[in-house]
């Protein structure tokens, strides 16, 4: 079977087809014949370093005189996985031993519109058609079993990167999979915590596929549940999954977002975007308002809410206008939580839990409080809270009215 990559540009066999190194050398001959750019071969070269770091990865793993992992004592079980803001069916104490929980995730890619008001879209490419892809929560000491999929229809390979489990390359050295490809990867879920997982296939693919949506959380809860710093029971009544994406479409000269074909179309022109740093949208879940109006989160006062924050390429610092973050957890699940936050710190790369139990009623908005990415790059969700006001916490006292000098 024979494929092209940016029609006209290059042919090549279906086992080629879209590798990072192949891909990065199209790029590469457009962007010298537009710009006469220096930079291109410097990708390159990055490509081929990648290439020989994976392929190491997958030797060291794939040793035949490795001892086989003993399974004894654990007990299958089926996670479906859910599309975002959701979360999948979980406990938050574990009942019984460790688990082997089986999870399926298809790369599919596809046109997502970013912006409506602007016609901004992008060749989204997903874990289970969303940005960002599911939520999967289970406790440490279990095992993640992911069949990876590659639909025989996709354009490019994928693989997937977990932080939170342990060797090559976070499994990214072990799970490429080609279209029509699929592959089955368990790992060990030794660190309680939220934490990133994306697809990473080499080079500048790997940001390339994170900043066109190809990322999710993982969440390991302690066994024995969360904590406070006493060691007191602490549980959400419900989750809300946000995953921020900085998107770097690229435009025209007239400054009209581009249309592309195909996914992979629009690579050069997009590391071209992503090498000023700059991103055009900083969205949750995918597109600008795919958390407010109609689609906003909704709660009830006195609901506890687990709001799980995943950035997997650039710095966040979420803020709750009108709430707070009753407890943060930062780092691990093992640490104590922050308490009484105003706004709390995800590093690129990672996933944040923050907890908060509502007050009020009324509408909140979680934002970014980089306030430019806020409000008019649109990271901004919002949750709908029904219920009683309570005027000990507030009351507007007068009304604004003109006053006399
Ligand atoms: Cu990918």
């Amino acid at each position: 079977m024979t494929k092209f990559i940016n029609p006209g540009l290059k042919q090549t066999s279906r086992r080629n087809v879209l590798r990072g190194t192949v891909l990065a050398g199209a790029a590469a001959m457009t962007g010298a014949a537009a710009m006469a750019t220096p930079r291109a071969p410097k990708i390159n070269a990055v490509n081929k370093t990648s290439a020989k770091l994976y392929k190491a990865a997958s030797e060291t793993a794939t040793d035949a005189n490795a001892k086989p992992a003993d399974l004894a004592g654990y007990t299958r079980v089926k996670q479906e996985l859910v599309a975002p803001p959701f979360a999948p069916k979980h406990e938050q104490v574990a009942t019984g031993g460790p688990k082997i929980v089986e999870i399926t995730m298809d790369t599919t890619e596809r046109l997502m519109v970013v912006d409506e008001d602007t016609g901004a879209e992008v060749w989204a490419l997903t874990y289970n058609g969303s940005v960002p892809g599911p939520l999967i929560i289970v406790h440490e000491g279990d095992m993640v079993e992911l069949t990876l999929r590659n639909p025989a229809d996709s354009q490019m390979e994928h693989n997937i990167d977990f932080h939170a489990s342990t060797g090559a390359l976070g499994g990214g050295g072990l799970t490429h999979v080609y279209p029509g490809e699929e592959c089955v990867l368990r790992w060990k879920a030794t660190k309680p915590g939220c934490f990133t997982y994306h697809c990473a296939p080499g080079g500048a693919m790997i940001p390339y596929h994170v900043c066109h949506g190809m990322n999710g959380a993982v969440m390991v809860l302690p066994r024995d549940g969360l904590k406070d710093k006493d060691g007191n029971q602490l549980k959400y009544d419900s989750i809300a999954y946000i995953g921020e994406q900085d998107y770097y479409l690229p435009m025209d000269n007239s400054g009209a977002y581009k249309t592309y074909a195909a996914a992979g179309d629009d690579y050069a022109d997009s590391l071209d975007a992503m090498r000023g740093l700059i991103p055009t949208h900083s969205v949750f879940n995918g597109a600008v308002g795919a958390l407010t109006g109609e689609n906003a989160l909704k709660a009830e006062v006195g609901e506890t809410v687990l709001m799980i924050h995943n950035q997997a390429n650039r710095d966040s610092r979420p803020h709750l206008i009108g709430g707070h973050g009753d407890f943060v957890w930062e780092s691990s699940f093992s640490d104590e939580p922050l308490t009484g936050m105003e706004t709390w710190f995800v590093r690129g790369g990672s996933a944040v839990a923050a907890m908060y139990t509502f007050e009020q009623p009324g509408v909140y908005a979680y934002v970014n409080h980089n306030l430019i990415e806020g409000a008019m790059l649109g990271a901004t969700a919002h949750f709908v809270v029904e219920g009683s006001w309570d005027n000990a916490l507030m009351e507007q006292v007068v009304a604004p009215r003109e006053f006399e000098a």
